[in-house]
C-alpha cells in the first residue's frame, strides 16, 4: 500500500525468477541455518536491494532524530542534563555513520545516500517529524522513542546481515543509557510540580499517536515484512515489536500516574494481546512522505549541513592532500 504493495509484488516475483535457482536455494539454505550473510557473499540483487533501503532509512533517522532533541540542549534544565543530552545527541549521530558504513557495504555510497535523504527520495522516521515543543517533549523521545528503537534493534541484530547486526549490537548497547537517562527525566517530572506533570503528561498525549506509528503499519498492510522475514532481516514483525513496546512500556506509564490518550487501550486478558484503536493510517501515509509538520524543517536543517560541510569534505578528499608541517 505505501510503496505501492502489488507494484512490489510483481517486482519480487520478477527479481526472484532472474536469479540463479541454485545459488538462490543455497543462499536461503544459509538463512535458514542461521550464518550470517558477508558483504563479498553471493546474495541476491532483491535482499541487497532491501537492506540498503532498510539500512539507509534507519541511518537517516538517526541522523534527523538528533534534531527536536538537538534544540534542547542550550536549554536542558541544569549541567548534568546538559551534559547528558550533548552526550546522547553526539551517540545518535554516531549510530548513523555506523549505519552508514553498514548499507556501504552493499554498494550505495554516503554521498548517493545523503543525496536521496535531502531531495526526498529516500524516507526516515515519521516521529521525526513532530516538534519537541518543551522539555517533556525531549524527554519523552529519550524515554520512549529510544525504548521503540530498542525493540526493533535487539530483534534485528540477531538477523542475517553480518555488518548490519554488528552496527546493531553496539548501537544497543549506548541505547540502553539513553533510555535509563530518558527514564530518569521522565521520573523527574512526572513526581514533580504540578506544572511538571502537566507538561509531561501533554508531551504523552501529543507524542502517543506518532510513537504507534513507529513500528510500521500493520501486518496486514506491511509492503516489505514477509520478504524480510524470510530472509532474516526483520526478525519480528511491526506488530510483535508494538506488542512488545505496550507491554514493557505501557505498565511503567501508568505507573508514574501518566495517562495514555487512547480510550480502548487495554491489555485482553485471554489472548494476552494489548487491543487499542487503530492508528490513523493515512497521517502516517502523509507524514513519511512529506507532508508532516516539520518535514520541510528538518530536510532544511539538513541541506544547510551538507552545503556547510562540502569544503571540508573536499578539503579531505582531496587526492594532493597532505599534511605540511611548518619545519618540513
Ligand atoms: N517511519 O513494509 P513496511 C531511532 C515505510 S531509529 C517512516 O512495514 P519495513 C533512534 C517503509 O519504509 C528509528 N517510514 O516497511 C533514535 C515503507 O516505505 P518504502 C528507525 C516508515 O521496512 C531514537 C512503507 O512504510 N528505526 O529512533 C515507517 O518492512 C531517539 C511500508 O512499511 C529503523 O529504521 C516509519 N516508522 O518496516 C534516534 C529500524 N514504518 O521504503 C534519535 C530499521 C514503515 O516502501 C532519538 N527498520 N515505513 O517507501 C525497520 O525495522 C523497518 O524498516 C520498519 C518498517 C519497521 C521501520
Amino acid at each position: 500500500m505505501y510503496g505501492g504493495g502489488n507494484v512490489f509484488e510483481t517486482m519480487k516475483a520478477t527479481a526472484l525468477a532472474d536469479e540463479d535457482p541454485v545459488k538462490l536455494a543455497e543462499f536461503e539454505a544459509r538463512i535458514d541455518r542461521g550464518e550470517k550473510i558477508e558483504p563479498t557473499d553471493w546474495m541476491p540483487q532483491l535482499y541487497r536491494k532491501q537492506l540498503i533501503r532498510m539500512i539507509e532509512q534507519h541511518a537517516h533517522s538517526e541522523i534527523i532524530g538528533a534534531l527536536p532533541e538537538g534544540t534542547w540542549i542550550t536549554r536542558a534544565p541544569g549541567f548534568k542534563r546538559k551534559l547528558a543530552l550533548m552526550a546522547k545527541v553526539q551517540d545518535e549521530v554516531g549510530h548513523g555513520q555506523l549505519l552508514y558504513s553498514a548499507a556501504e557495504t552493499l554498494g550505495k555510497s554516503r554521498e548517493a545516500m545523503l543525496d536521496d535523504l535531502v531531495s526526498g527520495k529516500s524516507k526516515y522516521s515519521n516521529i521525526f517529524n513532530y516538534p519537541a515543543f518543551t522539555w517533556a517533549d525531549s524527554c519523552f523521545i529519550s524515554w520512549l522513542v529510544d525504548a521503540g528503537a530498542i525493540v526493533n534493534q535487539v530483534a534485528n541484530s540477531k538477523g542475517s546481515y553480518g555488518p548490519y547486526c554488528r552496527a546493531l549490537e553496539r548501537i544497543c548497547a549506548e541505547e540502553s543509557f539513553h533510555l535509563k537517562y530518558g527514564h530518569h527525566c521522565v521520573i523527574h517530572l512526572a513526581t514533580g510540580t504540578k506544572k511538571q506533570r502537566e507538561m509531561m503528561q501533554a508531551a504523552v498525549n501529543r507524542w502517543w499517536a506518532p510513537m504507534m506509528h513507529f513500528f510500521g503499519p500493520s501486518d496486514k498492510i506491511s509492503v516489505h515484512s514477509e520478504i524480510l522475514m524470510r530472509w532474516k532481516v526483520k526478525m519480528a514483525s511491526n506488530d510483535a515489536c508494538r506488542q512488545q513496546f505496550l507491554d514493557m512500556y505501557v505498565p511503567k506509564i501508568w505507573e508514574l500516574g501518566l495517562t495514555i490518550p487512547d480510550e480502548k487501550l487495554r491489555k485482553n486478558p485471554e489472548t494476552g494481546e494489548w487491543e487499542f484503536t487503530e492508528p490513523d493510517w493515512e497521517e502516517f501515509k502523509r507524514v513519511i512522505n512529506g507532508d508532516g509538520p516539520c518535514n520541510k524543517e528538518r530536510l532544511a536543517v539538513r541541506k544547510l549541513a551538507e552545503e556547510r560541510g562540502r569544503w571540508v569534505r573536499k578539503a579531505l578528499l582531496a587526492p594532493k592532500a597532505k599534511y605540511v608541517t611548518p619545519l618540513a
